[in-house]
This record gives C-alpha cells, sequence and structure tokens, in this order.
C-alpha cells in the first residue's frame, strides 16, 4: 500500500476510536467515571480537595410550637424552608405515630404545613395535599415534599404511593400547584417521573424513584431524584452496616410542570440519600448524607449533571444518627442573589429518628451552619411578595 492511503486510513480510524470512546464517555456523569476509576483502583478510597470555602458543618435544634418533639404524631421529610409576606413555611409528611396499619413511617402520610414569624416557633396549619381517591397514584400515601416557587406559582412535588408497593418500591414523583403557599392546592393529573422500566436493565432507578427537588436552573426545570434500584453496589457503605449504594438522577423539563426527560448522563451521583441541592455560583452544589463511597462530601457542577467533588462536611460521623449532619434537609432557599458556595445550605428544617417512650417517630429540627457568617440575613425582606 502507498504511503498516503496508509496515512489516511490510518487517521480515519484513530478517528472512529475517538469518536467511540468520546461517545461512551460522554453519556456517563463525572460521578460515574469516578466510580469507574474507584473499582479499577481496587479500593474505594475518595479523594477530597481541601477547599476550606467549600466545608460546612452544622448544629441542630429543638422546635418550639406545634413542631415542638411529640411522639404522638409523625412529622419527617421536610420541604425546603420559603418567607413569603414575612411568614417562614414548611411542607412535611404528616401521619399519627400509631395510625392504624401502617407499615412505614411513610405509609398512610399526607402532606402537611406550617409557618412561623422568626423560624423557631412553628404554628401548624393542616393538610396542604392528601391521599387520592382509590384507584389513584397517590392512594396509598403522598409523602417526602419539596416547595418550588416560579413565577407566582408554588409547586409541591412529592412521592406518591398507589399502593403498598409504592410504599417501598414502584413508586411516582406527583405534583399539585397552587397561586398562594395557603392552597388551594391542583394536583397535575398524572405523575411527572416513574421508575425505568428497560429490559436492558438493571438501573439506578428501577425500583423506586424518591426525594424529588426542583432547582430552576439554565432557563429550565431541573427535577433531581433519588433512585433506588437492583445494580449491584460498588463501594457501597451504608448506616448500620449495610452495603448499599444509592444514586442520584435529574430529569429536565422546559416547564415546571413537565414533561420531565431523564438526562442520558444519568445517574448524576454514586452515594447519597435525601436529595439536598442548591443553586451556587454559577451551577448547581450538592450534599452527599449515607449510603456510598462519596459519602460527607460537598460537590459543584457548574451545568447541574458532572458534580465534581469540592468539600467536606466537618463533624460528620456516618453511623451516628446523633452527629449534627442534618438528616433529610429542607434549605432554607431566601430571595437573594448571594450564590456563593455554601450559603444555600446554611440553615433549614430536618428531620431526627428517634426510638424513645416506646416508639421509633421521627420529629422535625432546625439546623444551622455552625458558621454564622454565611447566614443570610433577611430580616429586612418580606421573601416573596
Ligand atoms: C426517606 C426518603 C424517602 C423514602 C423514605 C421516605 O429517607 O428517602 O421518603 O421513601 O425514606
Amino acid at each position: 500500500m502507498k504511503l498516503l492511503p496508509l496515512l489516511f486510513l490510518t487517521f480515519l480510524m484513530c478517528n472512529i476510536t475517538y469518536a467511540q470512546n468520546k461517545k461512551t464517555a460522554s453519556t456517563k456523569s463525572s460521578a460515574t467515571l469516578r466510580l469507574e476509576q474507584y473499582a479499577q483502583n481496587g479500593n474505594c478510597d475518595v479523594n477530597i480537595p481541601n477547599n476550606p470555602e467549600w466545608n460546612i458543618a452544622f448544629n441542630r435544634y429543638d422546635l418550639q410550637g406545634d413542631l415542638a418533639p411529640n411522639n404522638y404524631y409523625t412529622r419527617r421529610d421536610p420541604s425546603s424552608v420559603i418567607k413569603v409576606e414575612g411568614k417562614y413555611y414548611v411542607w412535611y409528611s404528616y401521619s399519627l405515630t400509631d395510625a392504624p396499619g401502617k407499615e412505614a413511617p411513610w405509609d398512610y402520610n399526607d402532606l402537611y404545613y406550617a409557618t412561623s414569624t422568626d423560624g423557631w416557633t412553628w404554628e401548624e396549619q393542616g393538610l396542604a395535599v392528601g391521599r387520592g381517591p382509590e384507584g389513584s397514584f397517590d392512594h396509598r400515601s403522598a409523602f417526602t415534599t419539596e416547595i418550588f416557587y416560579h413565577e407566582k406559582k408554588f409547586y409541591l412535588v412529592y412521592q406518591a404511593a398507589k399502593d403498598l408497593e409504592g410504599i417501598y418500591d414502584k413508586n411516582t414523583i406527583a405534583m399539585a400547584y397552587a397561586d398562594s403557599p395557603d392552597g388551594p392546592w391542583t394536583k397535575v393529573p398524572e405523575p411527572l417521573v416513574a421508575p425505568t422500566t428497560d429490559a436492558d436493565g438493571p438501573f439506578f432507578d428501577d425500583n423506586a424513584v424518591h426525594d424529588p427537588c426542583i432547582l430552576h436552573f439554565n432557563n429550565k426545570f431541573y427535577l433531581y431524584y433519588k433512585g433506588e434500584g437492583s445494580e449491584e453496589p460498588i463501594c457501597g457503605v451504608g448506616v448500620w452496616g449495610l452495603n448499599k449504594q444509592v444514586k442520584w438522577g435529574v430529569a429536565i423539563a422546559d416547564n415546571p410542570t413537565g414533561p420531565y426527560v431523564k438526562s442520558p448522563q444519568n445517574p448524576i451521583t454514586n452515594t447519597g440519600h435525601e436529595v439536598c441541592v442548591w443553586n451556587s455560583e454559577n451551577g448547581v452544589a450538592l450534599m452527599l448524607h449515607q449510603d456510598g463511597p462519596e459519602y460527607g462530601t460537598v460537590q459543584y457542577a457548574e451545568d447541574g449533571v458532572n458534580f465534581e467533588i469540592k468539600g467536606k462536611v466537618n463533624d460528620f460521623v456516618l453511623q451516628d444518627y446523633s452527629s449534627d449532619y442534618p438528616e433529610a434537609a429542607g434549605l432554607y432557599r431566601p430571595v437573594t442573589d448571594d450564590k456563593s458556595p455554601v450559603t444555600g445550605v446554611s440553615w433549614g428544617i430536618c428531620h431526627t429518628l428517634t426510638r424513645s417512650g416506646g416508639k421509633f417517630w421521627m420529629y422535625l429540627r432546625r439546623f444551622e451552619s455552625k458558621d454564622k457568617s454565611i447566614i443570610v440575613d433577611d430580616s429586612d425582606n418580606e421573601g416573596i411578595v
């Protein structure tokens, strides 16, 4: 073969190989590539860079008023906190701790809400969104909700269980919207997101889609969620010694009510539990609790999808529910342009599991950054008006 055609052929083949690698790599998120690297290294050691502005530590405190600890009620999985016309609002999963027939603390739940003028003493306002009629997608339970405000409308996204199976697996993510935080709420007729069903599985979210949270980002609506799937864990790390690995995904839409399309780069984390994301700098930041090798890290993605490790939650002890990590953190989302790294996670409401008074129950608490300087002081504004 002459030299020129040979060179051309070599050039062509290199390009084909490059294009194939590029395609494969481009459909994997940074988190997936890191996980593959951990597997290749043969250990699950995570490299956490030392960027002090990305580290955070927390204190937790009991609330007062109707949300003070009371084992008669189980209140859990709080939404973000928002301020509307000078009043703070939070939504959460509500049930009586001993409600008959409950198979799990999030079974037979409804979404309740409470308001406060100082973020410490709360008044329960009652039902926001309740379970649907027999046969509907949220007939068995409506739970684990998040609030999202955009252009004069309020949106509650939540986990919906049609029947007992949906309490553990095969649930959906549903939504209700209102013109006021006090309702009335109208349900979007069909769920927005469901577990992946695809013969090519297993997938990280083929069993369940949990903990939805919407951010407005890049003029689109990013619905982050936690997947539970039948994949084998790589570098699994769970509480109570479980070999567990939970991953998050994102589904993106042009409108808050959808349709939402799952990102081809999912999963976007290789660790996590209840979703905790916020708008930070020009991108999105997140904080990971348990269930995977990168537990206790704070991460950032300029594009909201490819997250890199930036820092860590100081004083966090995995396996220790009394450590100050805010479990199921619902972040205070102020109306502010301040998007410095961890300001978005400066305070909020979380839940605590406890085994006391002969019962296993949960209650809501306040968490705050130990570094008071990052807490936005918005006492002089009314929030959303
Ligand atoms: C929580 C959340 C979801 C699960 C259950 C209730 O930690 O991840 O909401 O379904 O537990």
